[in-house]
């Protein structure tokens, strides 16, 4: 480990995550000892971090995985105290929105109660001062938005117990920042995605369904509203905006956005491009239709159970505050290079399963 003086140790919560992956990646290559946290599973749970934990991964013995859950608030005091982190990322999260409808109180415990329980075990363990802290906060925090776009200022309207239980998580690290004199910063991070995204959310849905498809192995893409339109960047510039966060004389809360929006109809259209299939839309709501040019065969249907009790129609962010605060770009990848990126990814996994990305 790094001696005292200089000492750069991470720890990551949801390092199994989309999120937490690209984060060790990251932290490894600028020299910090990181530490993640796994969730206890009856079966195999980390293969966004196998690529990591090979031998000759630059730095990887400075890596160390433990036990440990956001609602257990005893082990993370236990960790906390054990590895005197000097940055503290809570990436962890029940994450999907649609998910939380039906698990609003299990949400409400990990994303709400469990980043008071992280925060808790930092100040118990007398941690307060020495310890840097960043929130994975959402853009699902504005729900039905009141500004366009979306900034710093924008008051919130949460739509889902998701969101909900991110405002708790929001305003209790306002709280220690406040109350404690802590470094706390909130990255209010819009949609992003990567070939490492979780497979039910919907742009990682599209890719691999179209190389599904493509391979034969899918007949149709079942989808929900089309219409909603999402700001979409690239997870690895994203990581990025979240250690520089913390890299600041002063903690504060900043938007992660790209400033673009789209609908989710654009990202199928482009998903399929890139894999030589044209579609075009035919019908409205749940009639809609994709329908491949080529072969007059439907690729996409829309069906009832992917719609949402409330939804969040609009999202777009600026991000003019991490620009010049931060010095961030949010566009080293463009969307068509993103979308490329995911569905050049999901072909080559359906032909050879065993591939890590
Ligand atoms: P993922 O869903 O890919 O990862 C979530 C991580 O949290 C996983 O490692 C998961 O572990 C872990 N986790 C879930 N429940 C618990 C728990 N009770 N205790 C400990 N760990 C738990 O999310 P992303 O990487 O995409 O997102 C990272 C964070 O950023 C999340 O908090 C998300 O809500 C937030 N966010 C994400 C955005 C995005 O577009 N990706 C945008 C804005 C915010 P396991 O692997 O065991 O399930
Ligand atoms: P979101 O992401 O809810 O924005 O939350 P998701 O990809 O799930 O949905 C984006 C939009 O697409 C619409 N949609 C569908 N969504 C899914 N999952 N499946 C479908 O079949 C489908 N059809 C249409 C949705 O209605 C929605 O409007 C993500 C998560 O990463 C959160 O953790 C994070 O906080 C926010 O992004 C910012």
């Amino acid at each position: 480990m790094a001696g005292d003086g200089e000492r750069k140790v991470a720890f990551i919560t949801g390092t199994t995550g989309q999120d937490g992956s690209y984060l060790v990646e990251l932290l490894l290559s600028k020299g910090y000892v990181v530490h993640g946290i796994k969730r206890r599973s009856s079966s195999y749970n980390h293969p966004r971090l196998e690529h990591i934990m090979e031998e000759g991964y630059p730095n990887n013995q400075n890596f160390y995985l433990h036990y440990g859950d956001l609602t257990d608030l005893h082990a993370l005091v236990a960790i906390i105290r054990d590895v005197r982190p000097t940055e503290v990322y809570n990436l962890a999260a029940q994450s999907h929105v649609q998910v939380s409808f039906q698990m609003p109180m299990y949400t409400a415990e990990v994303d709400g109660v469990g980043t008071l329980n992280l925060l808790e075990a930092i100040r118990l363990s007398g941690q307060t001062k020495t310890c840097r802290f960043y929130q994975a906060s959402t853009s699902e925090l504005y729900g039905k938005v009141q500004a366009i776009p979306q900034d710093e200022d924008t008051p919130f309207y949460p739509r889902s117990p998701y969101a909900v239980a991110k405002m708790m998580a929001y305003w209790a690290v306002v709280n220690y920042r406040e109350s404690y004199d802590m470094y706390a910063c909130n990255g209010i991070l819009f949609n992003h995605e990567s070939p490492r995204r979780g497979e039910t959310f919907v742009t990682r849905k599209i890719t691999l369904a179209v190389a599904n498809i493509k391979a034969g192995k899918q007949e149709c893409l079942y989808l929900g509203n089309m219409d909603a339109k999402r700001d979409w960047g690239h997870a690895r510039d994203y990581v990025e905006c979240m250690w520089r966060m913390l890299q600041q004389d002063k903690p504060e809360d900043f938007v992660v956005a790209t400033g673009e929006t789209n609908t989710v109809r654009h990202f199928v259209n482009e998903a399929f491009k890139v894999a030589g299939m044209e579609v075009r839309f035919e019908g409205e709501g749940v009639n809609e239709v994709g329908i491949e040019i080529a072969t007059g065969r439907t690729l996409v249907r829309v069906h009832e159970r992917y719609f949402r009790p409330a939804e969040v129609d609009l999202l777009i962010g600026s991000p003019a505050k991490a620009k010049t605060r931060l010095g961030w770009d949010p566009r080293t990848t463009s969307l068509d290079q993103l979308i490329k990126e995911m569905v050049e990814a999901d072909i080559a996994r359906v032909e050879n399963p065993s591939l890590r990305i």
